[in-house]
């Protein structure tokens, strides 16, 4: 399974390291704003720092020609690019006069190792699927572990950006299934059957069940006495000597108990099992948010949204100074996150959100952050809500005159969004990302434009 990608993987990295061998220059790395992206970062930042190679980090939420242009008169020699790239290669190739990896994962523009003096490594390449078997901190972990084997202990940190990109569904496949192998065998991850409800380790019982997103209990999510008295009516005791109780500390019939309240409760069939496969980090402090990963990934997703990108990073190589601060921007992320869901819910019936046959436009405009209205669309498309198939297109104004717009699916589908999305924005804007998640900008004039426009092409399917 993708030997012949792994093959090229280390190439690659051997002729980096021939080319940095004795030379005393820094090197160049640009990251995308989002778990992926910083667990990518956190890879190479780490082993760089283990090879004595000095470097200087941006993350950013999307490569731009004004970017590159800076960039170009910066004067690194190298230049990695992590969780993007791939998209830009004919811009970075016309732009920059540098050494340039490109270790990504979305589909690259152009279907080429080499372009002019870019190194692209890309599991598109090689027929390996990057929306499902590998993300970019998977690409970016083998390429760190070519580098230097004693790199097998950053494999968790690969599983989290693969979470992060969704592409951890009741457990792991292919290339990130090798990856687990690699972080099990080094004794750094343990999987246990249980609850994949956010925060179980970390937060009360009920905490959780507020929180909980997928499924969106009604009366229970973003309602702390909803969850309360929803636990007493199940049954099940919330506190033990004066103290909270965690999800982990319930006993078997306890959980069985919770199960049942919940599947009666939730809107409708959620599209997850409730119990599955959570994954630990074995040296991590039980109240740590480190600890489960999924947890861990929503925690840097959230350092992106709140644009605070190197909070995470810090996390990532260990720097426990930043905990604390970082706590604070989770729990405000997660208030957005809930404060969105509700918006929608009570906004279903109102012009803001428009239900067709076969997809679903929500129309945010400035009441949601345009860094959240994605995880919105997320959460909606995974929580069957709507029909399989069904397309949710949701949209919110940027702080800089754009609207920002997210393209998802509901349940499995065989469609390509960033061919629609591209198709939908035409001239007016930039469509793009992945096959099962892609995006859009437009300038907030073109608004009408927009609309008609997604009306038109998905009428048309
Ligand atoms: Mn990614």
């Amino acid at each position: 399974m993708g030997v012949e990608f792994l093959k090229y993987v280390r190439e690659v990295s051997g002729e980096f390291l021939e080319f940095i061998k004795g030379k005393d220059i820094p090197v160049r790395i640009v990251g995308n704003l989002d778990a992926d992206g910083i667990t990518s970062t956190a890879i190479l930042v780490k082993a760089f720092s283990r090879m004595g190679v000095k470097f200087s980090v941006s993350v950013i939420k999307q490569i731009t020609d004004e970017f590159l242009d800076i960039l170009s008169r910066e004067p690194y020699e190298i230049v990695f690019f992590v969780d993007l790239g791939s998209g830009y290669l004919k811009s970075i190739n016309e732009k920059l006069e540098k050494d340039v990896y490109v270790l990504d994962h979305h589909f690259p523009d152009v279907l080429e190792k080499n372009v002019g003096k870019i190194r692209q490594v890309n599991p598109h390449l090689f027929d390996i699927d990057g929306t499902k078997e590998i993300s970019a901190s998977g690409v970016t972990y083998f390429f760190a572990k070519s580098l230097d084997g004693d790199n097998i202990d950053l494999a968790y940190l690969a599983l989290v950006g693969a979470i992060g990109d969704i592409q951890e569904n009741m457990g792991f496949t292919s290339l990130n299934k090798l990856i687990l192998n690699d972080a099990e065998e080094n004794d750094d991850v343990e999987v246990k059957e249980t609850f994949r409800f956010y925060g179980i380790q970390t937060k009360p019982m009920h905490k959780v069940l507020e929180y909980s997103t997928n499924p969106y209990i009604p009366g229970v999510t973003g309602n702390e006495r909803g969850a309360i008295n929803f636990i007493k009516d199940a049954g099940i005791k919330l506190m033990n000597d004066k103290q909270y109780r965690k999800v982990v500390h319930l006993n078997k019939r306890e959980v069985e108990k919770l199960i049942t309240a919940i599947e009666s409760k939730k809107t409708s069939d959620s599209g997850e099992p409730i119990v599955g496969p959570v994954f630990f980090l074995r040296d991590e402090d039980d109240d740590s948010m480190k600890k489960e990963l999924r947890e861990f990934s929503t925690f840097l997703n959230s350092c992106g949204k709140m644009s605070n990108p190197s909070l995470g990073i810090g996390v990532c190589v260990g720097d426990h100074n930043t905990t604390k601060k970082a706590m604070g921007v989770l729990r405000d992320y997660r208030k957005e996150v809930i404060d969105a869901l509700n918006w929608f819910y009570s906004k279903r019936k109102s012009e803001n959100i428009i239900e067709k046959e076969g997809y679903v436009i929500l129309l945010a405009e400035d009441n949601i952050r345009d860094t959240i209205i994605g995880t919105l669309a997320s959460i909606l498309s995974k929580s069957n809500l709507y029909k399989e198939g069904t397309i949710l297109i949701s949209t919110a104004y940027t702080l800089d005159g754009d609207i920002k717009s997210s393209f998802r699916v509901c349940g499995d589908s065989k469609i390509d969004l960033r061919e629609i999305a591209k198709k939908i924005v035409g001239k007016d804007g930039y469509g793009g990302g992945h096959r099962l998640a892609a995006g859009a900008v437009i300038p907030q004039e073109k608004e009408k434009e927009f609309i008609d426009s997604v009306v038109k092409v998905l009428d048309s399917l």
